[in-house]
């Protein structure tokens, strides 16, 4: 018994050394099957492993952006904000960053191209980086803040990979929709709490100038400091229910050409509303998908913003607990993920500058990772969106 063990472990040995000297390095980079990588094109096998490899965004390059690589441009970058310690309820989105980027993984397994909104952002010819999290210290929030700015700041401001290019229809040489007249990268902050809001607003008030802010939460986040937390000391009146009332009283946000939607949350009393219509703020009730339905949502969202550049924010407890159940503060009678993301591919051609998902808090997730998921997809439809409409606009005559 016990020799035929050895001659069996023998065996094996010889098998496993066998197979070293016979198998070659697999190559990196674009290498077709078995070991096919990252984004093939219409048509052709997608046997690669996206189970394997370090997780970045949907397995996109990692790039140090804050780092090293501080020369290499792109033109869309995902960033995390691995910030919690401004929230009211469940802490935990810290470690929303690395949740998002599992869930991931399985966006590109088939390829990525978004069938409804007719592309592969993946393919669309953009330099698409994951420049990993922003440093944030867990405990100073004064101190955080000022770091999500600054890393937030110096990506802004980096020269795109591409140029503008022409109009797809008269040709003509687009101009920058910015402010500052500069071509900017476009951002897509992964929280982090909500609170990360008030300084990627200030970072992008420094190439936009005031802007249309669309955000989809249950709750309205203009909530005055003494009403939400009640204020005990100037740092705890920022924090994850209060930072659109501090970016509107810092001229952050265009003053009634911005909307809320799915918003469902209970109030001090109908002095909240006031309070929000002041901010600058129209709302869109979760409930109204009920009588509007997805077409009059995105029509309402249309008619506020305009064509004005926007900044878009999306808390995951704009979608029910039911779907996304992982999250900070979360609302029952919220919208379905499908709901969510018809209404996102519904801004098509809007000019959205930067955008943010927050409030993923994966240690309250399912097993399936539903909210980490869920959170992904989302991007994929603002990701898609930014793909297909550049930063530009035909200079006027
Ligand atoms: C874009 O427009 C510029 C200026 O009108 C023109 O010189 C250039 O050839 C155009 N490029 C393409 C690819 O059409
Ligand atoms: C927004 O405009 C309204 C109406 O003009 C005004 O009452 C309100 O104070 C403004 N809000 C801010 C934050 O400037
Ligand atoms: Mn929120």
């Amino acid at each position: 018994m016990l020799s035929s063990l050895v001659l069996l472990a023998v065996s094996f040995a010889a098998a496993a050394a066998h197979e070293h000297d016979t198998l070659e390095q697999i190559p990196v980079g674009y290498v077709k099957y078995p070991w096919q990588a990252t984004y093939p094109g219409d048509n052709e096998v997608t046997a690669d492993s996206i189970f394997s490899g370090i997780t970045t965004f949907a397995r996109l390059p990692w790039v140090q952006c804050l780092g090293k690589d501080a020369d290499e441009a792109f033109d869309i970058a995902f960033i995390g904000a691995p910030f919690d310690t401004g929230t009211s309820y469940r802490p935990g989105a810290r470690f929303g960053p690395s949740g998002i980027r599992a869930g991931s993984r399985r966006l590109t397994l088939y390829g990525g191209y978004n069938v409804p909104l007719g592309v592969n952002p993946f393919m669309s010819g953009l330099k698409i980086v994951d420049c990993g999290d922003v440093p944030v210290t867990p405990y100073d929030n004064k101190h955080a803040i000022a770091q999500i700015e600054s890393g937030h700041k110096t990506l802004l401001h980096r020269t795109p990979f591409s140029p503008l290019g022409n109009d797809s229809v008269t040709g003509e040489a687009l101009v920058p929709v910015s402010k500052d007249g500069k071509h900017h990268p476009r951002l897509i902050t992964l929280g982090g709490d909500h609170t990360i809001v008030l300084p990627l607003l200030r970072s992008v008030h420094s190439a936009y100038g005031a802007i249309s802010v669309i955000h989809f939460d249950s709750h309205l986040d203009t909530w005055k400091p003494s009403v939400f937390g009640g204020a005990p000391s100037h740092q705890a009146e920022i924090n994850h229910g209060t930072y659109f009332y501090w970016a509107a009283q810092e001229g952050l946000v265009r003053n009634g050409s911005s909307i809320h939607g799915a918003i469902r949350t209970t109030l001090s009393g109908p002095a909240d509303y006031e309070n929000d219509d002041t901010i600058g703020f129209q709302r869109i009730e979760a409930r109204e998908i009920d009588t509007l339905g997805t077409d009059g949502i995105i029509k309402k969202i249309r008619d506020v913003v305009g064509t004005d550049p926007v900044y878009l924010s999306i808390d995951i407890d704009s979608i029910d607990p039911a779907f996304a159940p992982a999250t900070g503060t979360p609302e029952t009678g919220g919208w379905s993920t499908r709901e969510l993301r018809t209404i996102l591919r519904g801004l098509d051609g809007l000019h959205i500058v930067s955008a943010d998902i927050v409030e993923v808090a994966p240690a309250y997730d399912t097993n399936a990772e539903l909210t980490t998921m869920a959170a992904a997809d989302v991007l994929f439809e603002v990701l898609s969106v930014m793909a297909k409409t550049p930063l530009g606009k035909v200079a006027k005559k």
